[in-house]
């Protein structure tokens, strides 16, 4: 077998640094101080190429929900690869893997939910909703229902339509967007943007900001409401109870369709197969992505109601990807959705590993640092806070402190990523009681470091 890191790792970070650019990151930067190159994954671990091994806390990006290291999805591959590595789905023709996902997802998706268009990824599948849901209204004599609204600080994917979704400032900064008729309300961020008002007064005032701008662009030219359940990329930012459910019945009465995102909330990641049974909302069309194949293959996906299929399948809907329902990839997915089942890594999470590492999580408000520790199946975030009591945001650049704390992560073999001074985890649904508690001694120890620093340098000034 070729090894995967046969150069000593000076010369992959020379050879990565002169040609890979990296998403997210600025290279110059990176450049001069060396990209840490991952080797092998076993279970919640990842080894280095100098050996070092690291406790993954963010499952890859949110994806590998059934741990590294799996043969049974190595030999799916690789038959399939043997059988049929490639065939499309656009001229009257399907193939097995496509086919009998389509089947399994429909099964383990709730109520009409019952039909799949893939995709090569979550943001790939935010494009498909994107012109799906316009085209349906259009096909239902309204083509003026072309708004979709979405929220500030979601995170919907890299593309054009992705970004556009998404409500990502920086990401709006560059290359003139968003796209027209999107727009965006705020999100349900009680400890960073409460102020005085309890959290479920809060839920609600954020939920009327979508009718709001549906009364004011008119029922008639909004065609849908587009979120993640808990935004994930935006900070693990769990919404106040009350919100949901006035979402769902603001979205009922003026007739918008409900996309919810469930890249990141799906396939077991809040304890139930979906993160919108855990919000209690019923979506129109749900995206899917990462948990799908655990991240062992690119895949997305739009999973549409029968409501909607009816209409979209009776005329030729012209969009498509050339990988739209991979037969590697499909069959790896299929694979890796009977794993999820067999070891019942849904239920695991939402009665053993949960809400153990739930109430473990929550403990780390006893540090001086951390403030807003909350966790919801396995995803969770918390707080970098230089006055907890006053809900404080630090004095320095948003993400100055969060970016401190993440290094101290990783050079402590743990991987916890950092939004502004938020941190964040989102382990594999495997991790053990055990590896939980690691993970959370090395948290501690992380944050001592930090706020040592912090004290050092001057920084546990509030804003
Ligand atoms: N929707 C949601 C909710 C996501 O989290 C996408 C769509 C886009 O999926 P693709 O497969 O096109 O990346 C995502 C992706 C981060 C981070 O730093 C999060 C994502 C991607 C990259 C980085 O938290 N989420």
């Amino acid at each position: 077998m070729p090894l995967t890191n046969i150069r000593p790792t000076a010369e992959l970070q020379a050879l990565d640094a002169a040609h890979h650019m990296h998403p997210f990151t600025t290279n110059a930067s990176l450049a001069a101080k060396g990209a840490r190159i991952i080797t092998r994954g076993e279970g919640v671990w990842l080894t280095d190429s100098e050996g070092a091994r690291i406790l993954d806390g963010m499952s890859g990006l949110w994806c590998v929900n059934i741990g590294y290291g799996r043969e049974r999805l190595a030999e799916v591959a690789a038959r399939q690869m043997r059988e049929l590595p490639f065939y499309n789905t656009f001229f009257q023709t399907s193939h097995v893997p496509a086919i009998e996902l389509a089947a399994k997802l429909a099964e383990i998706t709730p109520g009409d939910l019952n039909h799949v268009f893939f995709a090569g990824s979550g943001s790939e599948a935010n494009d498909t909703n994107l012109r799906m849901v316009r085209h349906y209204w259009s096909l239902q004599g309204k083509p003026e229902k072309t708004i979709v609204i979405s929220r500030k600080n979601a995170y919907h994917g890299s593309t054009m339509g992705g970004a556009s979704l998404g409500g990502m400032v920086p990401m709006h900064e560059q290359g003139s967007l968003p796209i027209p008729d999107i727009h965006h309300i705020n999100q349900p961020y009680w400890w960073g943007e409460g102020g005085d008002l309890d959290a479920e007064t809060f839920g609600v005032e954020r939920a009327l900001e979508l009718e709001n701008a549906i009364l004011e662009h008119g029922a008639d030219r909004v065609a849908a409401f587009i979120a993640e359940p808990i935004q994930g990329a935006g900070g693990v930012i769990i919404p106040p109870d009350s919100y949901w459910p006035e979402i769902q019945r603001i979205c009922d009465t003026h007739d918008i369709l409900l996309i919810a995102d469930e890249v990141i909330c799906g396939f077991g990641r809040t304890g139930n197969w979906f993160g919108h049974q855990t919000v209690g909302c019923k979506p129109d069309i749900i995206t899917i992505a990462k948990g799908l194949s655990s991240g062992y293959q690119p895949i997305g996906g739009s999973v549409v109601s029968d409501r909607i299929a009816r209409v979209i399948d009776a005329d030729e809907f012209n969009h498509g990807y050339t990988y739209s329902g991979h037969p590697v990839a499909a069959a790896v997915a299929l694979e890796n959705l009977r794993i999820i089942e067999e070891e019942k890594l849904v239920e695991k999470v939402r009665d053993e590993t949960g809400p153990y590492f739930q109430k473990k999580w929550k403990s780390l408000e006893d540090h001086p640092l951390v403030a807003d520790a909350r966790m919801v199946g396995l995803m969770g975030s918390l707080a970098l806070t230089p006055d907890k009591g006053a809900r404080a945001a630090f004095a320095s650049e948003p993400g100055t402190v969060g970016f401190i704390c993440r290094e101290n992560c990783f050079a402590n073999g743990l991987i916890m990523r950092h939004v502004n001074d938020r941190m964040i985890v989102a382990p594999p649904l495997v991790i053990s009681k055990d590896e939980v508690d690691t993970l959370v001694e090395r948290a501690w120890k992380v944050f001592d470091l930090t706020l040592a620093r912090l004290k050092d340098e001057g920084l546990m000034k509030a804003a």
